[in-house]
């Protein structure tokens, strides 16, 4: 018998809820009753379920897929047990590996944000399926004012995430004054970042046989053997169907993967399901707007595999693939020249030439760190030798419309009639 997709989704979800804490005792695929919104599952499965989840002994039902807070209620006093979605699964397990202040933040906002859809339930069910004598639902004076705590927390949470990204955007214009390149590890959960991470920095970072044992980016100063240094971050793993309220939550270290000078999407190359990973990684890169960001794939995991290191280029030539195993270690020269080599790729180094009107151009090259050198031109004007990332150039060019002639290590970026190359 072949492997379904579905065969795959279903070990997936049972490997985040292994990663949660929780024990799979029971599981059953179920056709989606669009027709029927009050349970999303036909009522002979919801009955099946409810049988199934007391044959096993079952305290907690997950459903691989969204559930409205509507339906999450009326399954729970259908099956008499709690029942977590999928966004609600996922949001566990960021609460549960959540290591720094900010990291913490992020995942309590998305949290409540996802609770605050949900708030209505204490007052319904399971207050009535509690009730005592005189014990009445705290009804609706409490539901409001446990509402406004909520959206006061909420507000109080978004203002210092607030001071946080305005701290990390700090940080990150500094690095890139200093013009060292950020090199961001991304790719699917339990692909072996961390391991990749630490083989290249021997960082220390935390390393473990579960989903999403890093949630908060590290970042670390690696030297190239071929010179150079790189800001290398180690990222959160993505996963299918990333909750909204984690995208939203999580903005401000994403913007590190947005910002990054290059990609290494860090492929489980053993995954039988590795061409779907990689499908959904790319669509959580375009979700957040990475996707015009340089990148290489690392497949990794190579040695389960018995696949030798070796470096796939694509058709320009440049690296595209490096095959590796971060757990051995081999492979990992390859991972580090090939950043060298991408890096280089898009180093642009030339001359400018501007007039005194454009004096303010040239004190920002100046203040990120690109000028080379500089001569006084007969008008007044500078010619400037510059030394820039090509995006950094680009975007330059593009602003300012400088007339910029310059040559990218023997190649001419753009000639507008004239080449100053530098010898
Ligand atoms: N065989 C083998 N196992 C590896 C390799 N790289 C990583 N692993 C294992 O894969 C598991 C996950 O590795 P991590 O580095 O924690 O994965 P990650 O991508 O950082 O995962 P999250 O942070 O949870 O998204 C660990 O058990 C590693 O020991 C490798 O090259 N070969
Ligand atoms: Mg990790």
């Amino acid at each position: 018998m072949g492997r379904s997709p579905f065969d795959e989704e279903i070990q997936e979800f049972a490997a985040l809820a292994t990663s949660a804490g929780a024990e799979v005792v029971a599981a059953l695929s179920a056709p989606l009753r669009t027709l029927n919104p009050r349970y999303l599952l036909g009522t002979g499965k919801v009955a099946e379920i409810k049988a199934l989840a007391a044959a096993a002994n079952a305290e907690l039902i997950l459903v691989d897929h969204h559930l409205s807070p509507g339906q999450e209620r009326n399954l729970e006093k259908e099956f008499e047990r709690r029942v977590v979605d999928r966004s609600g699964l996922i949001l566990d397990i960021f609460a549960q590996r959540a290591r720094t202040f900010e990291g913490k933040l992020q995942v309590e906002l998305a949290q409540l944000e996802h609770l605050s859809t949900r708030l209505v339930r204490g007052w319904s069910h399971l207050e009535r399926q509690k009730g005592g004598i005189g014990l009445r639902g705290p009804g609706e004076t409490q539901l409001e004012t446990d509402r406004r705590l909520l959206t006061k927390r909420i507000r109080q949470l978004q203002e210092r995430l607030e001071r946080h990204a305005r701290h990390r955007e700090l940080s990150r214009q500094q690095r890139r004054r200093q013009d060292v390149p950020v090199v961001s590890l991304v790719g699917y959960t339990n692909a072996g970042k961390s391991t990749l991470f630490n083989r290249l920095t021997d960082a220390g970072t935390l390393v473990a046989d579960q989903l999403f044992a890093t949630l908060d980016p590290t970042l670390r100063a690696v030297a190239l053997p071929a010179g150079g240094r790189i800001v290398l971050a180690d990222t959160v793993g993505f996963v299918r169907e990333l909750p909204h309220e984690l995208i939203a939550a999580f903005e401000s270290t994403l913007e590190e993967t947005r910002s990054a000078r290059l990609l290494l999407h860090v492929v489980d190359a053993a995954d039988p399901a590795r061409g779907e990973r990689i499908g959904q990684v790319r669509e959580v890169l375009r979700e957040i707007g990475a996707d015009g960001v340089p990148l290489i794939e690392v497949y990794n995991k190579a040695d389960i595999l018995a696949t030798a290191p070796r470096v796939d280029r694509a058709g320009n030539g440049f690296p595209e693939r490096v095959w590796m195993s971060a757990a051995t270690g081999d492979g990992i020269d390859l991972v580090l020249a090939a950043i060298a080599e991408h890096l280089q790729r898009d180093v642009v180094h030339g001359t400018v030439d501007l007039t005194v009107a454009q004096a303010r151009v040239r004190a920002l090259l100046y203040s990120n760190g690109h000028v080379v050198s500089e001569r006084l031109l007969n008008d007044g004007g500078w010619r400037m030798e510059i030394e820039m990332d090509r995006a950094g150039y680009e975007a330059l060019r593009r602003r300012e419309g400088i007339l910029c002639v310059a040559a990218a290590r023997g190649r001419p970026v753009e000639t507008n009639g004239v080449v100053h190359g530098l010898e």
